[in-house]
């Protein structure tokens, strides 16, 4: 089979949409560092409609992207026999609930730098002219930063290493703080510094890590970078699974032609961002963006509903055996837990959101994680629970605690999570815990062979999680003793009764448990 190419484009069938602008021309205004399949799905999917729509305007093709890999070649190895071009296919269910697909050939990402194979072309690109966005999708765990407290871990390896590397830094932030010093002193002028990971205030976490590590550089830099550079905060969302080799067989022959790593999303996208960019943007709304004054009330809506519920289900559904997200929320148990959680322990924490009915955006938040099309991995969502549980959880929980509302579910989460480091699920079935943390996580508290099966000890391992101050911080040095107290229990149905069981149980109000204060 060709492989997808610019030159066998004109091989795809009419029903493939494709670029149809001059690739050409192009420039380099976004560098993206992490270009994974969130961001190839996402920015990159809006990117280009942007161009498409607005191709007679030549401002239009400033805004080519730059991807850069911190760690592996992969995708680079995959994409540039492709030159950059790659497949989007977005996936759901037709009205008789089959699962189909439509594709895209996406062309507005021009190149992709391998970092550690080259560090200083990173840099030179972060200092470049027509280099005006440098955006990131590296993860949680990518900043470096403490979850509970939001600060630099200047003890991170690669965060020390970065500060002795000037010339070959390791980390999305030591590339960052040494571009800009090279920008700096070549007088390239101002940057935008645009964070879409998964973090609350994405924009002011970035922009306090980056001064935090140019101070250790030089307090001029650390200066310039203050007047000369913006750093909004924006939500972003649109589920996006890891792509299998059947993906990329079965989206192959479709397309009639062989592309080595295409992406999958589902239909839905959002972006709000900031309009707070140092040197021009493109105008992201052609492709559904929505630009806001401030992005807060939308990271936290976003946070805690579709993240706080998509971790629930992740450590439900692995212990419980279901390996995919839309299999674990057919189980009527599971979905009436989402929905009570969402609906009662979630939405009365939110923000006000003008324009947006509540009731609409849980069922359509529902109807998104029951997509069959779309296969999502419940271990890929379980994955670095330590960087992920402050914002998406815990946020909740305590402004549920000081309006003395109820916790149960919420405590159901973290009671999921214990079950979850347990390491094996209902079957016996082991798996890996995969986090930054995981031996510790592993030595505090993973328990194979032994349950924990009687109420005095789930009372404790309760007690040490709450108390486990990577994920916890401050709140981890007075633990709120309701929610140890419900987070023990409900490990210990867990245990003993097993998930589905477990969620009937608190879910009937008859069942004689309260975390009503
Ligand atoms: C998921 C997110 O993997 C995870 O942790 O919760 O990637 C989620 O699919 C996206 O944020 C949806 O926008």
């Amino acid at each position: 089979m060709p492989r997808l190419h610019p030159d066998t484009l004109g091989q795809l069938s009419q029903a493939v949409l494709k670029p149809d602008y001059a690739r050409i021309e192009l420039k380099s205004g976004i560098l993206h560092i992490g270009i994974g399949a969130f961001m190839r799905s996402h920015l990159a999917a809006i990117n280009e409609t942007v161009i498409q729509k607005n191709r007679q305007n030549p401002e239009a093709m400033d805004w080519g992207i730059v991807g850069v890999s911190l760690r592996q070649p992969d995708t680079r190895d995959a994409l540039e026999p492709q030159e950059g071009l790659y497949t989007l296919a977005i996936r759901d269910a037709d009205l008789t609930g089959h699962p189909r697909q439509s594709l895209q050939v996406i062309g507005c990402v021009k190149s992709i730098l391998v970092a550690p194979e080259n560090p200083h072309t990173v840099l030179q690109q972060i200092a470049h002219s027509d280099t005006r966005i440098v955006s990131l999708t590296i993860t949680e765990k990518g900043y470096c930063h403490i979850p509970a407290t939001g600060l630099l871990q200047f003890d991170h390896p690669d965060i020390l290493h970065d500060l002795l590397h000037p010339e070959s830094p390791r980390t999305a932030i030591g590339f960052i703080v040494h571009g800009l010093h090279l920008r700096k002193m070549h007088a390239r002028g101002p940057l935008t510094l645009m964070s879409l990971d998964n973090l609350p205030s994405n924009g002011h976490l970035l922009s306090k890590l980056i001064i935090a590590f140019a101070q250790k550089v030089e307090m001029q830099l650390a200066l310039w970078i203050q007047e000369n550079c913006k750093f909004p905060c924006s939500m972003v969302d649109r589920i996006v699974p890891r792509t299998t080799p059947a993906d990329q067989q079965s989206i192959s022959a479709e397309l009639g032609v062989a592309d080595a790593w295409p992406v999958i999303g589902e239909p839905f996208i959002d972006w709000a961002i900031e309009d707070d960019f140092a040197c021009g943007r493109p105008d992201w709304s052609i492709g559904g963006a929505r630009f806001v004054a401030t992005a807060a009330a939308w990271e936290t809506l976003k946070l805690r509903m579709v993240n706080g519920t998509h971790s629930c289900i992740a450590y439900l559904g692995s212990v419980a055996g279901c390996h995919t997200v839309d299999v674990a929320i057919a189980e009527p148990a599971l979905h009436a837990c989402i929905n009570a959680l969402m609906q009662h322990e979630i939405e009365p924490t939110l923000p006000a959101l003008p324009g947006l009915n509540i009731a609409d955006y849980r069922a359509s938040l529902l109807k998104r994680f029951a997509n069959p099309a779309l296969a999502h991995r419940t271990q890929q969502i379980a994955m670095d629970g330590s960087q992920k549980i402050p914002q998406r959880w815990l946020g909740t929980v305590t402004d549920q605690i000081s309006a003395k509302r109820d916790i149960s579910l919420l405590a159901l989460c973290l009671a999921s999570w214990l079950r979850y480091l347990q390491g094996y699920d209902e079957s016996g079935q082991t798996y890996e815990i995969n986090d930054p943390i995981a031996k510790t996580l592993k030595d505090q508290f993973n328990a194979r062979p032994n349950l924990y099966t009687d109420k005095q000890t789930c009372e404790q391992r309760a007690l040490a999680l709450c108390s486990f101050e990577p994920v916890f911080g401050l709140m981890g040095k007075m633990p709120d003793r309701r929610l140890v107290a419900t987070i023990g229990h409900h490990l210990y149905l867990l245990n003993t009764l097993g998930v589905v069981q477990t969620i009937k149980q608190l879910l009937n109000p008859q069942a004689g448990w309260s975390s009503k204060p």
